[in-house]
């Protein structure tokens, strides 16, 4: 008898117990994560670093956003005075959920007025993209209703200036469910234009206005600096099915995105997977755009080797918009045509 009353008594506390636990992670609140920018800075030597992690589980993510105006590398040797999130061109990648709330801090630490604009954000642009003026800050919130790849960029007029001083990163919105399949490497690319003027008496490169309105780029990039992924390519795998964030900082050019020696599986125009391509050679992202492109380095197929990914607007690639995916390890590194 005195043991069944235990028994009983047990099962009652483990009820009870276990009703408390669900109580507890009912009322739980939503984990938060955060991240500083002026803490956690983009590696950009030998490259920048264009491999992204996996979104993380927090519902909830805030990300303190420093501006800054340093010294930048838009080509080999040639260092330029940028303007930037996070202190790198691009900035830093930020990657959430569909649904998740996204918390936003910008602090401008830079000698003059800035602005954040989010494309993946629904918010009146009147206050979250307002100037913030040196020395200030600035606070908004949104949730990330729409999956894609989105540009995010300075506002400030006059605009085409401060994006071509590199006031562009690049925000990754994962569908709820996640994207179609699983990829074995991911990274993220961002074209855009430098216009640099090399003064003769200083040797300084500064920007030229002139240029920028005439739309005669001196460089076109990936990730900030004419021709890095030629000399440190993107690695992969036999057999890896890659998935490359393309986002188009402009200020004013088109990305005519293509691969040398493969056939994207699948494109998902602005990086939602409602809409999607199959079987693409190459796709157009406009200025201020983005899109998913997907591909498998398949063994017999496109296996090991090495596969150009250029801006098929030739004239763009010649002035630094190319780069090379690295497949497995390849015997000949040197002649290629592209
Ligand atoms: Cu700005």
């Amino acid at each position: 008898m005195q043991y069944r009353t235990i028994v009983s008594s047990t099962l009652a506390f483990s009820a009870l117990a276990a009703a408390a636990v669900a109580f507890t992670a009912a009322r739980r609140p939503p984990a938060v994560e955060r991240v500083d920018f002026g803490n956690t800075i983009t590696a950009t030597q030998p490259a920048y670093d264009a491999r992204v992690a996996p979104v993380s589980d927090p519902s909830i993510k805030e990300f303190i956003i420093p501006i800054t105006h340093d010294t930048i590398e838009i080509a080999k040797g040639v260092k330029y005075e940028g303007w930037t999130f996070g202190g790198t061109v691009p900035g830093p990648v930020i990657r959430v959920r569909e649904g998740d709330r996204v918390r936003i801090t910008t602090v401008n630490k830079s000698p003059m007025p800035h602005s954040i604009d989010f494309h993946a954000a629904r918010i009146p642009a009147n206050i979250a993209y307002r100037m913030i003026n040196a020395g200030d800050s600035i606070s908004f919130e949104f949730t990330a209703t729409d999956p894609g790849a989105y540009m995010v960029h300075c506002g400030t007029p006059p605009v085409t200036m401060h994006i071509m001083q590199g006031m562009y990163f690049t925000i990754i919105v994962d569908p709820k469910d996640g994207w179609g399949a699983k990829a074995d490497k991911e990274f993220v690319l961002v074209q855009s234009e430098f216009y640099a003027k090399k003064d003769s008496a200083t040797g300084a490169v500064t920007p030229d206005w002139q240029a920028a309105m005439a739309k005669t780029a001196s460089h076109v990039v990936f990730n900030g600096r004419a021709g890095q992924y030629k000399d440190t390519p993107l690695k992969v795998d036999v057999g890896d099915r890659v998935r490359l964030f393309v986002v188009n900082a402009g200020p004013s050019f088109r990305s005519d995105f293509h691969v040398v020696g493969a056939v994207f599986d699948r494109v998902y125009p602005d990086g939602n997977p409602d809409n999607y391509l199959e079987k693409v050679q190459t796709y157009t992202i406009p200025a201020g755009g983005g899109a998913v492109f997907e591909t498998v380095f398949e063994k017999n197929a496109s296996g090991e080797g090495l596969y150009p990914f250029v801006t098929h607007s030739f004239a763009d690639a010649e002035k630094g918009a190319v780069g090379t995916i690295q497949v497995g390890t390849p015997k000949q590194h040197t002649t290629m045509s592209h």
